[in-house]
């Protein structure tokens, strides 16, 4: 009979520090403990490759204190994920009165076009979607139509990632309300770039009910520098590609502003 495997010892992990960092090669400003993002069991002197919080690229940087038992993105997490991560994401829509906005979530969320017209109070849709190599979580909170003079809650601001502004090509008020909203949300969000797509909405219409050409949806979204998409609620692949396009320019705003303030980590 064969003798019998020794039981594994298993060692009790103290508590993960975060560990102090030196930048490599020395010279490079210090990084503090917090930058790093990798998982796995290190020591002193040893070289460590580290993801930046953001993407940004991988550097190295040499552990400069005690050994650790484990160094994970957060001190409290298990060093090792077995979950893929998902990410969450709040998009709100806003848009003039009987514009889409709830055709559009609907038939995102269910796949079905809605013919009857019920004005909306306020209701959020949640739906799972896989963009890129990450999967996420949206949030989708479908608003009342608003008007020039609507005042936006702060909860249209605080917490949002991102906005689909919704117009119909069909009424050029909804374009001049959406004009509006925008520059609404930009003040309330501090000037600063927010993640917009730019819908112009029932475009299967025919062409003498339109009051909004292409080139106007276009010219308007180009210059605040977000996206812009002609849709119709009855077509589900075009409105997928709507909040697709959302939380891709979400990523891409987000990004973008290491570069903008020309930050960097190292
Ligand atoms: N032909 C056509 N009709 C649409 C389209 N989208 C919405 N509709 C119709 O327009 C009407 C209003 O649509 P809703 O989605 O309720 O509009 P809304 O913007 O949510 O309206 P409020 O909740 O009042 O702000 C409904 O009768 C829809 O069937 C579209 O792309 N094409
Ligand atoms: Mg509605």
């Amino acid at each position: 009979m064969e003798p019998a495997a020794p039981a594994r010892m298993r060692r009790a992990r103290p508590p993960c520090p975060l560990l102090p960092l030196q930048a490599e090669p020395p010279g490079r400003r210090p990084m503090g403990a917090a930058a790093a993002q990798c998982c796995g069991h290190v020591s002193r002197g040893m070289l460590w490759l580290l993801r930046r919080p953001r993407p940004g690229g991988l550097f190295i940087a040499r552990v400069a204190g005690p050994a650790c038992a484990a160094l994970s993105p957060h001190p409290h997490r298990p060093a090792r994920r077995a979950m893929p991560l998902v990410r969450y994401r709040k998009v709100v829509i806003l848009g003039y009165r009987s514009v889409g906005k709830t055709s559009l979530a609907h038939q995102f969320v269910e796949g079905e076009f809605l013919e009857c017209y019920d004005p909306t109070v306020e209701s959020t849709y949640n739906k799972m979607l896989v963009v890129g190599k990450d999967e996420f979580h949206l949030q989708l909170v479908d608003t009342a139509g608003q008007d020039e003079y609507t005042i936006l809650p702060h909860s249209f601001v605080i917490g949002i990632h991102g906005y689909v502004l919704v117009y119909s090509v069909t009424s050029l008020r909804s374009f001049q309300v959406v004009k509006t909203l925008h520059n609404k949300l930009y003040e309330s969000r501090g000037k600063t770039r927010m993640p917009v797509v730019l819908v112009g909405n029932k475009a299967d219409l025919s062409l003498e009910s339109r009051e909004v050409k292409t080139d106007e949806g276009k010219k308007l979204a180009d210059s605040w520098g977000a996206i812009f998409l002609e849709s119709s609620a009855k077509e589900n692949q075009v409105t997928q590609g709507i909040f697709t396009k959302i939380i891709e320019e979400i990523d891409r705003v987000d990004n973008s502003y290491g570069e903008e303030r020309n930050c960097h980590l190292m």
